[in-house]
Parts: C-alpha cells; structure tokens; sequence
C-alpha cells in the first residue's frame, strides 16, 4: 500500500540514494526569485529527505531586489540545521556567488542546482549514477543529450547549438552543453578549481570544467527534463555577449597567457607581495 504512495522515480531514489556515502551539499544561486525559492527549497528538502541522503542546502542570494531572502530564511527554520542561507549585499553574478559558497559547505559531493524548478532535484539521482557507472569526477545535466527532455523557446535551442560549436572548436572539452543549471561534483574538485576561476557571470560553468578537464578530471553527461517555470526567460542579448567576451577570455587565458598553469605562481607572487608590505 505504501508503495502506491511513492512514484517510481521517488522509489528509484530511495533505493539509490541509500548508496551514497558522505553528504551532499546542494548549492542553489538565486536572483530575484522570490516566486520559486519557498517550493524549490521545499521539493529539494523532501526530495533528499525522503532518498534517506545525508544533505544541505546553500542558498546562495546574490543582492536580490525582491524578498528572496526572507523567503529563503522562512523556509529554512522549517529544516533546522539543514539550510543555510546566505545573502550578498550586491549582484556579484552567479559565478561568483557559486564560487563564494565553497566557504559554507560541509559535503562530500556538491549539487549546483538552479533555484528556478526548471529542474527537478529528483534528477540528481540520475547524475549519482552515472558518477558512479562512468567513474566520474563530475557528472553535468545536457540539454544535448538524446535522452534529455527539454522544453524551451526555438532561440534559446539556437543559442545551445551554437554555443556548442563554438566550445568545440575553441577547448577540447568532453561536452556537449556546459550551461545547465543542475550539475554534480566531487567536492575536492571544486576545491581544486576555483582558486583558478576569474569569470563572475554565466561563463563560470565553463571556466569550471575547462579547467577542471584541464587538471586531468573526469567529466561525464546526463540527460535532463528541463520544463521552463517563466514564460520568458532572462537571458537577453547583453547576457549572450558577456557569456561570448568571457568564453574568448577563457580560451586566452588557458591557450595563450597559460594563465591557468600558472596561477600556483601568482599566488605564491602575490602573497610574498602581501607579507613584504605587511612588514614594512
Ligand atoms: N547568485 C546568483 N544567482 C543568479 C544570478 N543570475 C541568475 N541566478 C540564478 O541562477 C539560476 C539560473 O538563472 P536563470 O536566469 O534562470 O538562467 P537560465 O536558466 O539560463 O535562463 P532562463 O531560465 O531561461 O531565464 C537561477 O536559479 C537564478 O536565480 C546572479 O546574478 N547571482
Ligand atoms: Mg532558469
């Protein structure tokens, strides 16, 4: 009779989730959405809960205009312990808010996941999987992959394809949309990479696994059911040519500057720089 209670993929994830040892830390970066944030902090809570995980939540609001936060904070006391929320004064952009939140997690392994319900968090069971069957260091959401399902505007698929193409022709990479907002980490990965992360807005994801594929790491791909809560999205033309410039930026700095492979250096330079003057 219970079982009647409890959906096929609920089960699936009980039955999975039970298998993973270590917490899970979700990190969900939000803007101005004080519309999704009390559901999708709810879903998610009951999602992991009912999987028998070991997790948290970061909400990461990054100086929103609207009450997100109060939101967020009014959700929270309903899973003591389990959330935190925290708040920039001001919009710094996703990228940096996701790269701030290495700060506050305890977990083992990292969930980004958007805080829009564009994506259900019960697909973070699909991505476990394949981390394990692949023997991945990061496992990503594809709105590419041929088994994902996905709803959205006939431009934004344009923008996908050619975003693409244009990733394959400049990196390497092993992927085919390196922009959707549910993605899967081993934690000591992102520690590893962010030191090396510059870019602050959408091209952060990116950053990320350039980088992350660069240092040797195995990425794999996931399909998704991607089912757009807003009627029309947000990322406008300006957004499209940020994410362009910073892509070229990247590529500079990776096969030109070689910034990346020495970053260990300009660190240690700037630290030297730091004590001489702390000093005098
Ligand atoms: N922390 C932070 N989060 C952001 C920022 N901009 C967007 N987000 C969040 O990042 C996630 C994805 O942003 P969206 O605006 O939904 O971008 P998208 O999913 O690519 O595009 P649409 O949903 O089609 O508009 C959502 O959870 C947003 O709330 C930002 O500047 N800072
Ligand atoms: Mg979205």
């Amino acid at each position: 009779m219970y079982l009647a209670l409890i959906s096929l993929p609920q089960l699936r994830a009980i039955k999975f989730m039970k298998n993973i040892k270590g917490r899970i830390s979700i990190i969900m970066p939000a803007y101005n959405e004080s519309e999704h944030i009390a559901a999708s902090i709810d879903e998610t809570a009951k999602t992991f809960s009912q999987a028998g995980a070991d997790w948290e939540i970061l909400v990461m609001d990054d100086g929103s205009t609207d009450n997100t936060y109060d939101a967020a904070v009014r959700c929270s006391s309903l899973y003591p312990g389990r959330i935190i929320v925290q708040k920039n004064r001001v919009n710094l952009g996703k990228g940096r808010a996701l790269k701030k939140s290495i700060r506050y997690i305890t977990g083992d392994y990292v969930v980004f996941l958007d805080a829009d319900m564009d994506l259900h968090p019960l697909l973070v069971q699909t991505l476990f999987d394949i981390m394990r069957l692949d023997n991945a260091d990061i496992v990503i959401g594809s709105k590419l992959h041929p088994n994902s399902v996905v709803q959205y505007p006939f431009l934004r698929k344009v923008y996908s394809k050619v975003y693409y193409w244009l990733v394959r022709l400049l990196f390497n990479l092993p992927c085919h949309d390196t922009q959707t907002g549910l993605k899967l980490f081993k934690t000591e990965v992102l520690r590893k990479v962010f030191p090396r992360i510059l870019v602050k807005k959408f091209a952060f994801d990116l950053e990320v696994l350039v980088n992350a594929h660069h240092l040797g790491y195995r990425i794999a791909e996931a399909p998704i059911v991607l089912k757009p809560q807003r009627k029309f999205g947000r990322i406008g033309p300006n957004a499209v040519f940020t994410i362009f410039w910073d892509t070229l930026a990247i590529f500079y700095r990776m096969n030109i500057t070689h910034y990346y492979d020495r970053i260990d250096y300009y660190r240690r330079k700037n630290m030297a720089k730091e004590f001489r003057r702390m000093r005098k």
